[in-house]
């Protein structure tokens, strides 16, 4: 099977700047030439004709590490908040795209597309919106939507036009815009936007309406109305910021009729939230979870791709707004890939061979671990491989180490997130200076390139914590 030229670049990229940041090994880098090294969820997923992406946020822009799996690992980007009414036209008439536009750069630097969030929302709106005059409100929103849709023209393939116009039973939230202008305010939005963007696929975006309930019928209902009047929509975004456990069983069945009314259908901010701190088994749960969002998603034509809203539980709206809550997302404050990474890329038609996990309980602080050895890529001569190394003991490591014997002809040629020592056939790796530490059932993991004969068997692996 030969790889696209840009998945063996993405990969080899990602690998430098990997390697940058820890120790670069003297030997040759095995590049997945005629390869199938591990492909990233945004490629995984664009094989499906979907996308897979991640919201994020300004202040995460300066952030290397960070950066280096937001630019290679997804085919799609949100702004996370800096294209609301607050940042885009915080004085009436004003209008500032300096915070949105860096995103939005990032995106095109890194061929992601972009999905523009949001035009029309009750929330993060400048003060002096409560100021203007009910006559005046009408002409207000169609020129930020007119100047905001303009000035993205061309560089957003979605826009959030409106966002959480609905309460829970239904009925409309008493927004500034639905007292001011009225029911028919959500039209006016997207006939404005679509004037403005004429390319753009205008969504409606809302929580609490992937399964079918009393708001997802509202939304059901107004998408059917602005299809038989001729107003302008073409998609729904179920934002699918859902709790551990409790993925509702009627997603699919409602992502597939609003598919038959004829939108397309995007998961615009996923993540699935726990009682904090992870363990074993809620973590697996979580990766059961997402497997069954994506499959609902996958198994509905017109739903067009999946974002979750960003993609590291160290840089999530969780904590701050159900304390005591977290761990949403599928790499964790280190940028290691949870089990849930795994789930979603398997679910996107990846696959994983090879696992062994291994128990150690001779870690110097009296602390166990566990690692996990999975085998992501394979070519000819090559292979790919992710260590994942969870803490099962009772205090936060200070540091880690994993070793195991490489088979005949196995060699070890480029390494990231940890430090590789290797003595004959014995590999040790110890933690980067930036991932030592592992709270209480929490993981770390690093990812290595390197060469192969015949069958390359999976190690018998080994952990140690200190
Ligand atoms: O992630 C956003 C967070 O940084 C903001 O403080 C918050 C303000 O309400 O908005 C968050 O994003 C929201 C999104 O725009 C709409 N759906 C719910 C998201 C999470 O609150």
């Amino acid at each position: 099977m030969s790889a696209p030229a840009g998945r063996a670049r993405r990969v080899l990229a990602a690998t430098a700047v990997a390697v940058a940041g820890t120790l670069a090994v003297g030997m040759a880098v095995a590049a997945p030439s005629s390869a199938d090294a591990a492909p990233t969820l945004g490629q995984l997923a664009a094989a499906k004709g979907r996308y897979f992406g991640s919201a994020t946020d300004n202040p995460t822009l300066d952030n290397a590490p960070y950066t280096a799996v937001l630019g290679g690992e997804f085919n799609q980007i949100t702004v996370g908040n800096t294209q609301k009414w607050m940042y885009t036209e915080p004085s009436r008439g004003q209008f500032d795209y300096t915070q949105a536009d860096r995103i939005v750069a990032f995106a095109r630097a890194h061929d992601q597309v972009v999905r523009g969030h949001t035009l029309v929302w009750h929330n993060q709106l400048p003060g002096w919106i409560d100021t203007v005059p009910a006559g005046e409100l009408l002409g207000v929103m169609r020129n930020h939507v007119a100047n905001v849709a303009g000035h993205y023209r061309g560089e957003v393939v979605h826009w959030d036009v409106v966002n959480e116009a609905f309460e829970e039973d239904g009925t409309r939230r008493q927004s500034v815009f639905q007292q001011k202008i009225g029911d028919g305010y959500i039209a006016e939005a997207f006939k404005a936007a679509r004037a403005a963007d004429p390319n753009a696929k205008l969504y409606y975006n809302d929580y609490n309406i992937e399964g079918i309930g009393a708001k997802s019928d509202a939304v059901y209902d107004l998408v059917k109305s602005f299809k038989q009047q001729g107003i302008p929509i073409d998609g729904v975004g179920m934002q699918a910021h859902l709790i551990l456990g409790q993925v509702p069983g009627t997603v699919q069945r409602n992502i597939q009729r609003f598919a038959d009314l004829g939108v397309d259908v995007a998961l615009t901010e996923l993540d699935i939230r726990m009682n904090t701190p992870r363990d074993a088994a809620k973590d697996a749960q979580q990766a059961q979870d997402y497997r069954t969002v994506v499959n609902a998603c996958l198994a509905v034509t017109r739903c067009v791709g999946i974002t979750i809203w960003d993609f590291s539980d160290g840089y999530s709206w969780i904590p701050s707004v159900f304390p005591g809550e977290g761990a949403a997302l599928i790499y964790d404050e280190n940028f290691a890939k949870k089990p849930s990474y795994w789930a979603v890329y398997e679910a996107l038609g990846g696959t994983t061979t090879t696992t062994t996990t291994t128990t150690t309980t001779t870690g110097d602080n009296g602390t166990g671990c566990t690692a996990t050895y999975r085998v992501v890529g394979q070519w000819h001569g090559g292979y790919q491989a992710e260590v994942t190394v969870r803490n099962t003991g009772t205090a936060a490591t200070t540091g880690w180490r994993v070793g195991w014997t490489l088979a005949q002809g196995q060699t070890v040629s480029s390494l990231w997130n940890g430090v590789l020592t290797t003595s004959g056939q014995q590999a040790t790796v110890r933690n980067a200076t930036y991932n030592g530490r592992i709270a209480v059932n929490g993981t770390a993991a690093f990812g290595f390139v390197g060469a192969s004969a015949g069958t390359n068997p999976a190690p018998v692996i080994t952990c140690a914590t200190t």
